[in-house]
């Protein structure tokens, strides 16, 4: 029997038309293995389309080879996909609903899932779905590695991008020696760390930096100061002429005070709706809050979305965190 990594190098050999999806609102590992996806398939010499709900961020533009991104399928025109791969996409909603519709009613005949979220649950044809993986760009590495396809340029970029986002920068607890060695080997193929640094991290706005120093003046503590929390408002984010992805990785900063187990920032998306990022540290198991909720992501790194306010999802948020933080103590 074929495994994941291989039926899925025969898929990208045998197949042509491709489509790679990833998770809307993406992060680097979303972006890192969508356009690595697409690199591999171009040295395939396949024709290929990518597709995210969100679009392209622009703070990654200068990690893209000149990739577009398709919001909707019908931007795509007459291109038909055969293959339609999904990556870092915990289950089938995460795309969207445009793609939940289209795995729902089968729209495309074979559909790949790459992914690293615990709680998902193989929705794809053929599914290479490894939770201790650390980013699902690792995932990405692997299959272009099983190719004979080098990890350099601007495909050995896009792999570190993913690996340096989902392990906060090979400094978190899913930061095994399989990933210090593909990076290793990435770096060895001429990726400049520190260049690479800058253009990810030396990006921020002063309204960014101006808000996130807001922010950490309204810090809560709660549960014996082993909870953090912040809570934004679309007003707060609109007067300081932010969105949401500037808030990116406050929830991360926010677990550095100490005794803090769970953080989370708890944030007003479009109208009566909030969505929550949670970190948690060590043993403290915060997946199974967000899968609570219908939500989803790793032990230490979760999120979700409910209906109402922002009090009202404190209120049936917070007994969850208690529960996850006394289990782990
Ligand atoms: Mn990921």
């Amino acid at each position: 029997m074929l495994t994941p990594v291989s039926a899925i190098c025969e898929t990208l050999k045998t197949q042509n038309d491709f489509l790679i999806v990833s998770h809307a609102m993406p992060d680097g590992d979303a972006i890192g293995s969508q356009l690595g996806l697409g690199l591999i398939l171009q040295s395939l010499g396949k024709n290929f389309r990518l597709y995210n709900l969100s679009g392209f961020p622009d703070a990654f533009s200068w990690a893209n080879p000149g990739f577009s991104f398709a919001q909707t399928l019908a931007e795509l025109g007459n291109f038909k996909p055969k293959v339609c791969i999904f990556t870092d996409c915990g289950d089938s909603l995460r795309a969207g609903p445009e793609m939940a519709r289209c795995l729902a009613d089968r729209t495309f005949p074979l559909t790949v899932s790459i992914d690293h979220h615990r709680e998902n649950p193989d929705f794809a044809d053929i599914n290479l779905v490894e939770p201790t993986a650390s980013a699902a760009s690792y995932l990405v590495g692997k299959i272009a590695k099983a190719l004979n396809i080098p990890l350099k340029g601007e495909l050995g970029q896009a792999v570190y991008l993913g690996l340096v986002e989902d392990t906060g920068s090979f400094s978190y607890g899913n930061t095994d020696a399989d990933t210090l060695a593909m990076a290793a080997e990435i770096v060895k193929l001429g990726l400049s760390v520190g260049r690479f640094n800058a253009c990810l991290e030396n990006i921020w706005s002063l309204e960014r930096f101006r808000f996130w120093g807001k922010l950490s003046s309204q810090i809560q503590l709660t549960h014996h100061n082993s909870i953090a929390y912040v809570c934004v408002t679309r007003k707060m984010l609109d007067e300081a002429g932010l969105t949401a992805a500037d808030l990116s990785d406050f929830a991360s900063n926010l677990r550095k005070i100490r005794g803090v187990k769970i953080s989370a920032v708890i944030r007003e998306n479009g109208e009566n709706r909030v969505k929550i990022s949670m970190r948690s540290i060590l043993n403290v198991n915060i997946q199974k809050v967000a899968v609570h909720f219908g939500g989803g992501g790793h032990k230490n790194a979760a999120a979700m979305e409910m209906d109402g306010d922002i009090a009202g999802a404190l209120q049936a948020v917070l007994p969850e965190m208690i529960k996850a933080a006394d289990a782990a103590a």
